[in-house]
């Protein structure tokens, strides 16, 4: 390989002897040791840098390549990244599993013990932060050039804790043991300002910061699949300038108070905030979101020069996705270089700022929408206030001019509410500043234009799209479940299907050959009990997600509750299952805690029950992650998709689980809508209010009471809960449900439970269940991430991919 100053490197081997030997240097040069004393730990770090060096060579050479076409870049913001654990993916995408296996156990190391060391970098919450994760994946598998551009949170999402039932927040303090993934890059480190005040000099506004901290780069690998490219994401740490340190004050004893401005500035990126769907308009959550931003458009600007000089490109030559609107600030900050620093008119400016930016909307929550207070913004960051109200009084102008005399329409629109508290509206923000806006799912999209964001819509209809949500299907079928990957290798006789998954419909032929369907079911068997949690033989019901009341893991618990009566009954004629939930809650969100803790007080009375031996069993494992999905997903058979119809925006897991062969069992919500009309309504058992017969329950005088009069099975599990049925536990679930019962639970609960009996009889033709599932997975192709960035790319990107040389 000829590198840019015409030094040649030998291409790294990837033959079992060329891998082994390359790992015994590292293990002597790298961490110092010898394989008689090495650790499992030292073994662990030593496969990770031997594979990464693999991936680093053709880092290099993707940059030459992209650097070398000058592209139209895509730029990801995103405040969050549920990559994963790296090592299997990167074994698997560098094409050295076998080789790295034979090394290991050539050492004497058990490949699956130095697996397990491989610790996920957990910065995210949900479905968003994995979202962002899929893209990036795609992005690369693609040969798109582009860079994911996000925050290193020194500690990711807690880590779960169960006592006594209730969830207890450990910190997860990921890089304890450093990260060999990473490469630190404190060259390209950068200086973020906050507070202070604006002056006035030869007519242009110059932002004074009163305080000043450090972004210090590192960047992780992303390899696309298939492909030579390897692109990166980079995530930014904060650092105290070392002037924050005070001398004077430590040499007088004062040590707290030496380090104290230091601390304040490294705190920044201290911890992801723990929020999924819920804003947390904390300040040190703003200085979060400017930290990201400010670090990254620098970065983004540095880059741009370094192969052009005219502003009038920079449109062009970047795309710049905001992923929900934490990153938004990006809008008034690119503003604030372009004109304040750059001296570009403001049109001009303006014109460039749109060009840019495309903004995606991750919800329907009203309480997720952001807003900012305007002093707190204003303090934080008093230039940015100042081209937020130019914005605004650009926007207002062209609304009245569209709209005259409609001042309720110009109040809504608004970028600043004004009663009861000013607030900055940053989804308006959002729209206002971008080319294009867009939903994650068709339902979701149009519940976006016709509600939330109706007025934009009304004012700039092109401005909208749909992209449909999706999944890697290295990831959650490859890496996931090697046996069903194997299984649809050889019935498809190829591995294409792998970045062309609309392939799987290859399968369908499939379903009439008696012995596929049972090798099909073999697998999914051989799933459920590599994952030890019950009979492999019981039906394996999951619902996996974040804990939300309207994602409804209470509906789910209900019926679970009535499974359980109807076995203290007698006579119970039900398939035995197994439930499986996991889980995390926001630890600030009381009601869902109060759901976790019932769960776990259910599962204990009924797992200590031999009456429900055999029959029914609850499983909650703790610390439900990337990690543990990878092992779930593959054993499900029954996929929960139960929220309230108008409410969750897409989903993702719902797309993994089908993908893997479970049957969904769901309302018509999110991309459920779109799984169901490919996977075909007879393959998917569909129940409760769909999205308007919700909203019209909602908006009139609803009764959750009436449910509970009228439905004896609802009112038995209701009174068991309430009368301390499970250890005194669940009164506040009891309650919340019987006075208000936000996300109609028990309007939904008798159709659920019959549709669950649908599930039961389904079942029990076990041939025929087979079917289904295969022909779940063969319809499902539509729902990778490739589409996804597909789509991205003809709708909002525009941008074109660059080969890189094999
Ligand atoms: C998190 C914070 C703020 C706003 C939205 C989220 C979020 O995670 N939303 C989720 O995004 C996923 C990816 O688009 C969707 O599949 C989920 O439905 C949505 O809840």
């Amino acid at each position: 390989m000829d590198l840019r100053n015409g030094v040649e490197l030998r291409s790294l081997g990837n033959t079992p002897d060329e891998f082994r030997q390359d790992m015994l240097s590292n293990l002597y040069y790298r961490r110092g040791t010898t394989v008689e004393s090495a650790s499992a730990q030292d073994a662990y770090e030593t496969l990770a840098l031997t594979v990464r060096d693999r991936l680093a060579e053709r880092r290099a050479r993707t940059a030459a390549a992209q650097y070398e076409s000058n592209p139209r870049w895509v730029y990801y913001l995103s405040a969050e990244y549920l990559l994963g654990p790296q090592l299997e993916q990167n074994l698997l995408y560098s094409g050295t599993s076998e080789a790295a296996h034979k090394a290991l156990e050539a050492c004497g190391f058990k490949p699956e013990e130095i697996a397990a060391l491989d610790v996920e970098p957990g910065l995210g919450n949900g479905g968003l932060g994995r979202l962002a994760a899929c893209l990036l994946d795609s992005l690369a598998t693609l040969d798109i050039p582009a860079v994911g551009y996000g925050i290193r949170y020194d500690l990711g999402i807690f880590r779960q804790e169960f006592q006594d039932g209730r969830q207890i927040e450990r910190p997860d303090d990921w890089a304890f043991q450093g990260d060999p993934w990473e490469f630190p890059a404190p060259d390209d480190v950068q200086t973020v300002g906050f507070y202070g005040h604006v002056d006035e000099r030869d007519g242009r506004k110059v932002w004074q910061p009163g305080e000043v901290v450090l972004g210090e780069p590192s960047h992780l690998l992303v390899p696309g699949y298939g492909t030579t490219t390897v692109n990166i994401v980079r995530l930014w740490r904060a650092r105290a300038h070392q002037a924050s340190f005070d001398l004077t004050r430590f040499s007088a004893g004062q040590y707290a108070e030496a380090v104290q401005d230091a601390v304040r500035a490294e705190n920044i990126s201290k911890v992801l905030y723990p929020d999924d769907s819920t804003a947390a308009g904390r300040e040190l959550r703003l200085k979060q979101q400017y930290f990201l931003v400010s670090c990254s458009l620098r970065d983004i600007v540095r880059r741009f020069r370094l192969r052009n000089s005219d502003w009038d490109a920079f449109g062009s030559k970047t795309a710049i996705q905001l992923n929900d609107t934490h990153p938004v600030l990006a809008i008034p900050e690119l503003m604030r270089l372009l004109v304040d620093e750059e001296g570009l008119d403001w049109d001009h400016a303006w014109s460039l700022v749109r060009q840019t930016f495309n903004y995606t909307c991750h919800t329907l929550l009203p309480e997720a929408l952001e807003t900012w207070p305007v002093d707190m913004l204003g303090r934080l960051l008093p230039r940015h206030l100042e081209i937020i109200y130019l914005i605004n009084a650009g926007l207002l102008e062209e609304v009245r001019s569209r709209f005259p005399g409609d001042i309720d329409r110009v109040r809504r629109m608004s970028l600043i509410q004004e009663t009861p508290e000013r607030l900055v509206r940053m989804a308006n923000l959002a729209v206002t500043g971008t080319t294009m806006t867009n939903g994650v799912a068709e339902l979701h999209t149009q519940l976006l234009t016709s509600t939330v964001l109706r007025d934009f819509h009304d004012l700039w209809p092109s401005r909208f799209a749909n992209v449909t949500n999706g999944v890697s299907p290295r990831r959650f079928v490859r890496l996931a479940s090697p046996g069903i990957s194997a299984l649809i290798s050889s019935g498809l006789g190829h591995d294409r299907w792998l970045t062309d998954l609309s392939l799987l419909s290859g399968l369908e032929a499939l379903t009439g050959d008696a012995s596929f369907r049972e090798q099909w079911r073999e697998v999914k068997r051989s799933a459920k009990a590599a994952l030890g949690l019950g009979d492999p033989g019981a039906l394996m019901d999951v619902m996996i997600k974040r804990f939300h009341e309207y994602k409804r893991q209470q509906l789910k618990l209900l019926h679970v509750i009535t499974l359980y009566q109807r076995i203290k009954a007698g006579g119970y004629d039900g398939v035995p299952r197994t439930v499986l939930f996991g889980g995390k809650a926001a630890p600030a969100y009381q009601a869902a805690k109060n759901i976790i803790h019932l769960i776990n007080a259910v599962a204990a009375a009924v797992n200590a029950d031999p009456a429900a031996a055999g029959l029914l069993r609850v499983a909650f494992p703790a610390n439900y992650n990337i990690t543990l999905a990878e092992h779930i997903i593959p054993a499900a058979d029954l996929s929960e998709q139960i929220s309230m119809a108008g409410k969750e925006a897409s989903g993702t897991g719902n797309m993994k689980l089908t993908l893997n062969g479970a049957l969904t069992i769901g309302t018509l919500d999110g991309a459920n809508i779109e799984i169901r009309d490919r996977v075909g309504a007879d393959n998917f058992f569909l129940f409760g209010l769909d999205a308007p017969a919700a909203l019209a329950l909602r908006s009139g005088p609803y009764q959750p009471r009436d449910h509970y009069h009228a439905d004896d099975e609802l009112r038995a599990a209701l009174d068991a809960i309430r009368s301390g049925a499970f250890g005194g536990v669940g009164h506040d679930v009891a309650a919340s449900l019987l006075d208000r019962d936000e996300y109609l639970t028990l309007a939904d609960y008798r159709s659920y439970v019959d549709a669950q009996a649908g599930v039961d009889a389904a079942w029990r033709d076990q041939d025929h269940w087979t079917t289904m599932s295969i022909l779940n997975t063969a319809r499902a192709g539509f729902f990778s991430s490739d589409r996804t960035v597909t789509d991205y790319l003809d709708r909002i990107w525009h941008a074109t991919p660059v080969r890189v040389e094999g």
